[in-house]
């Protein structure tokens, strides 16, 4: 399809879809909020964004989870998918569609897709020999043998098996996917995942991809449109979400490339996606298959595979057997839902791993958030209030560089999606306006009738300073920019960047309420 016809596309990003029987962690949080953030930050630039997350619901482990509990898998699934909407709710992700693979819209695009990729001759049917681990889901050659010879523990029980599969043939694929990731520097980021891959694809031979599991074995999966006798393989039921859910809302791309599909074209133009954000653990996945079976498929690539990094905790892997895990729930409970969001965004660039501790978490809130951010707005509409009832005064400009100063810094790294980086700007600000407070000194001013304009200057520039500050936080403390502009006497939401322009609050507007953005906990708790 040419740029013409694409030109009401929207911005369209992903998120992983989370095991549904798994328990959501910080990592799982993590990745959500850091495609919330960009979410939001490329809607504060204007752009119109398609935000899509969801749960990954097949596979024998759920089946097995299911009946021992003694429901149906369904039932199950459609029980715990409550629990992960609620958590998405409260960490107020703006996502515009959730999916659940166990869906029948989710179901009829694999179905599409498999039964073209059939057509096109890319599957053939053949016997395995060999070795397979239930835990993984996953078949293991002698390769996979530890030196002493036994397989790692991770891959539980390993039997051996001998089943006839369907295999997806990859032989051929490996030229042209490198060519296309030199070709396309930004195609996988941080540049050292996109290395990785590069290295991967050099080095080794891709074996084809089995894409079935027999029903005999697995009844819980979405069955094969030309054998009944098989379900698909999670993996490739699972990538498919990233364009069944643009297919079932009537993207015309998508509905031309698998034309048996019945949705009703709606002109909602997505794919390609813009960024996939995915963790490191999954890279191979979407930097090698999807890219491969998308081809075959005859769809464009995603723009960007954007991969983050592994939390721990205290130096540890996150284990729910080990009792080794942060609950975002907890942390939320105690602390505020933009302060978790403000921990793990500030803590963590995307890329790298990232160490969660309790001492850590607390000691950025009461540096960033109580006596940063908190304590600039707190004091700043305090003093509006006492030495003015909180009558905006006449404009007055001395911080309007310092601040186009940053927000065309912020402007920049929303765009590069560099969130650490824009939240570092974004307190060079803050911690510029506290200097101004202690410099300026307006407790002593108002003492002083002589001082009283330049009072009314130092008043305006500190409030619209928390101003333009609650426009550039919107995407990561959507909670608290929120609050900043009710207690400015502000109606409306600081959702645009454009707005962070100096000069738009009003001489002679009256201010709402100060309150306290971030409480301080001066005896925090240690856990
Ligand atoms: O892999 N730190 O699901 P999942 C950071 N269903 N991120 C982490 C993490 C950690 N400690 N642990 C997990 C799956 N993640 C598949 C995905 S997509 C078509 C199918 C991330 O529940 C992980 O990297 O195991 C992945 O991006 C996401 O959480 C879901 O992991």
């Amino acid at each position: 399809m040419d740029k013409q016809s694409q030109a009401g596309k929207q911005f369209y990003i992903t998120t992983a879809i989370d095991y549904v029987n798994g328990q959501p962690h910080v990592g799982h949080s993590y990745e959500k909020v850091i495609t919330d953030v960009i979410t939001r930050a490329r809607r504060s630039l204007g752009e119109s964004v398609f935000f899509l997350t969801g749960l990954d619901e097949h596979g024998q482990k759920v089946q097995q989870a299911a009946q021992a509990e003694g429901k149906t898998p369904q039932e199950y699934c459609d029980e715990l998918a409550q629990s992960w909407k609620a958590l998405w709710r409260t960490l107020q992700l703006s996502n515009v569609d959730f999916v659940r693979t166990s869906e029948s819209r989710h179901r009829q695009v694999v179905q599409a897709t498999l039964s073209k990729l059939q057509s096109t001759g890319y599957f053939y049917k053949a016997e395995y020999r060999g070795f397979y681990s239930t835990r993984q889901e996953t078949f293991l050659t002698e390769k996979d043998r530890l030196p002493d010879g036994t397989f790692d523990p991770i891959y539980g029980e390993v039997t051996n098996l001998i089943e006839e599969n369907y295999y997806f043939k990859l032989k051929d694929q490996q030229q042209w996917l490198i060519d296309y990731i030199i070709a396309n520097p930004d195609f996988i980021a941080p540049d050292y995942r996109r290395n990785e891959v590069l290295g991967f694809l050099r080095n080794n031979t891709l074996e084809d991809l089995c894409i079935t599991r027999p029903a005999a074995r697995l009844s819980w999966g979405i069955p094969l449109p030309f054998d009944a006798d098989y379900v698909t393989y999670v993996w490739f039921d699972a990538l498919v979400n990233y364009i069944s859910i643009p297919a079932a809302h009537g993207d015309p791309l998508l509905l031309e490339a698998l034309p048996e599909l019945k949705f009703e074209p709606r002109g909602l133009s997505l794919w390609p996606a813009d960024i996939h954000v995915i963790g490191k653990d999954i890279l191979k996945f979407h930097a090698v298959y999807w890219p491969i079976m998308l081809k075959a498929i005859g769809l464009p690539l995603p723009k960007q595979i954007l991969t983050h990094g592994f939390w721990q905790k205290d130096g540890e892997k996150i284990s729910k057997s080990t009792g080794n895990i942060v609950d975002p729930i907890a942390v939320i409970n105690e602390w505020g839902i933009d302060a978790f969001r403000f921990y793990v965004t500030r803590e963590l660039a995307i890329g790298p791993d990232g160490n969660w501790t309790d001492a850590g978490f607390q000691s950025r809130y009461q540096a960033e958030l109580a006596n940063g951010i908190g304590n600039l707005v707190n004091r700043s509409l305090s003093m509006l209030k006492r030495y003015r009832n909180g009558q905006v005064p006449e404009k007055h400009s001395e911080l309007a560089q310092d601040s186009a100063i940053a927000v065309a810094q912020v402007e920049r790294q929303f765009r590069a999606n560099e969130l650490q980086g824009a939240l570092q700007t974004i307190w060079s600000l803050i911690t510029r306006a506290n200097q101004y407070v202690d410099q300026t000194a307006p407790f002593k001013l108002a003492k002083d009738p002589a001082q009283a304009q330049r009072l009314d200057e130092v008043l305006y520039n500190l409030a619209e300073t928390c101003r333009i500050i609650a426009v550039l936080t919107w995407p990561f403390l959507p909670g608290t920019a929120v609050k900043i502009y009710a207690q400015l006497g502000l109606g409306t939401i600081p959702e645009r960047l454009a707005d962070a322009r100096w000069g738009m609050l009003k001489p002679g507007d009256v201010i709402g309420e100060p309150a306290a953005l971030f409480p301080r906990k001066d005896q925090p708790k240690t856990s």
